[in-house]
């Protein structure tokens, strides 16, 4: 029995870094049975919190990305409980997240930016902004973008500014060491140029994005591993949109970290508008920004119950 690390798959090809440092191909007949998940993985966050809290459970999984597995005959045969998992990009087992966003082309949206923050907190993982291509704005406009930046800085979030296609992201690239980091966001946002900057020699397939539609093409159609120091950093194919899986209305305010400061005297306060008295509403507009809280609003009407 041998026991790896799955870099990538393409169309039932597992391609699995094994203990030994060899690369391998090899099948999976289909989920694995009888698998005992540890509690943040995918069955789970499709579940309410009641399930939740079910610490183990038996579940039939298929193996992604990411997922350390034991093989037997060029087939796998069993994933060991996943630490973490995202269901977009589709990875498990991830100490960080470089989640890039364009300054422009796609337009910079803080309303994704929130969404995919709150997506990733939610599995535990680090997430590290990276904003790309700010050679494209004038002085004056970087100036203003990193001003509002500044807040996500504050309240506790590293934010790096780079030109993919020019300069070397030395400070970034000291963050990566022995983890495992993937690169995450919007399609063509410049994740897979972040990489090729970041790795020596490397040239992931980019493209630019279409001129017509204002977006990217998907160009990146799998998530992949790579070695890179004595980690690894995975490039992942772009999304356009993203969702709430698996957070409640009374959680997601869990993952607005600012609003902690806070202290609301409601228990099970929802934070609304209208609530007399809620310390968070109090401070909307002067240390909580507007946008940051309208976001939450929205992402409260989008879950459902
Ligand atoms: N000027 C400038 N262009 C950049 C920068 N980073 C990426 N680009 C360009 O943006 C376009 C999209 O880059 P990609 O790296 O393919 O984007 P991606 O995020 O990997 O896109 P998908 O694989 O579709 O998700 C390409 O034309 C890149 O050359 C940057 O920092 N500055
Ligand atoms: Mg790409
Ligand atoms: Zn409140």
């Amino acid at each position: 029995m041998i026991s790896g690390r799955i870099i990538s798959i393409n169309s039932g090809n597992y391609v699995v870094i094994t203990t030994e440092n060899e690369q391998r191909v090899v099948r999976c007949g289909g989920r694995l049975r009888n698998y005992r998940v540890n509690k943040t993985a995918d069955f789970q966050i499709k579940m309410n919190r009641l399930a939740q809290k079910v610490e183990t459970t038996n579940v039939k999984l298929s193996p992604k990305v990411g997922d350390y597995v034991q093989i037997e005959e060029d087939m796998i045969t069993k994933i060991e409980p996943r630490f973490n998992s995202l269901i977009r990009p589709d990875v498990a087992n991830i100490d960080q997240v470089l989640l890039v966003f364009a300054t422009k082309e796609p337009t910079f949206n803080f309303y994704l930016l929130d969404l995919f923050l709150v997506n990733i907190l939610r599995e535990k993982i680090e997430p590290i902004i990276v904003i790309s291509k700010i050679d494209k704005l004038t002085i004056e406009e970087l100036f203003e973008l990193k001003s509002q930046m500044n807040y996500y800085e504050q309240i506790g979030y590293k934010v790096f500014y780079v030109n993919s296609k020019k300069d070397y992201p030395q400070d970034l690239v000291n963050l990566l060491g022995v983890k495992t980091t993937i690169v995450a966001g919007q399609t063509g946002a410049g994740k897979s140029t972040l990489i090729n900057a970041i790795i020596p020699g490397f040239k992931l397939k980019t493209d630019e994005i279409s001129q017509a539609l204002g977006r990217g093409k998907h160009t990146t159609r799998i998530t992949s591993l790579y070695h890179f120091k004595d980690g690894y950093l995975g490039d992942t194919p772009g999304f356009s949109k993203l969702d709430l899986h698996g957070i409640t209305k009374d959680t997601l305010k869990d993952y607005f970290v600012e609003f902690k400061n806070f202290n609301c005297k409601f228990r099970n306060c929802l934070h609304l508008t209208n609530t007399l008295g809620c310390e968070v509403v109090k401070h909307v507009g002067k240390e909580i920004m507007t946008s940051r809280y309208n976001n939450y609003l929205r992402m409260l009407s989008d879950i459902a119950g």
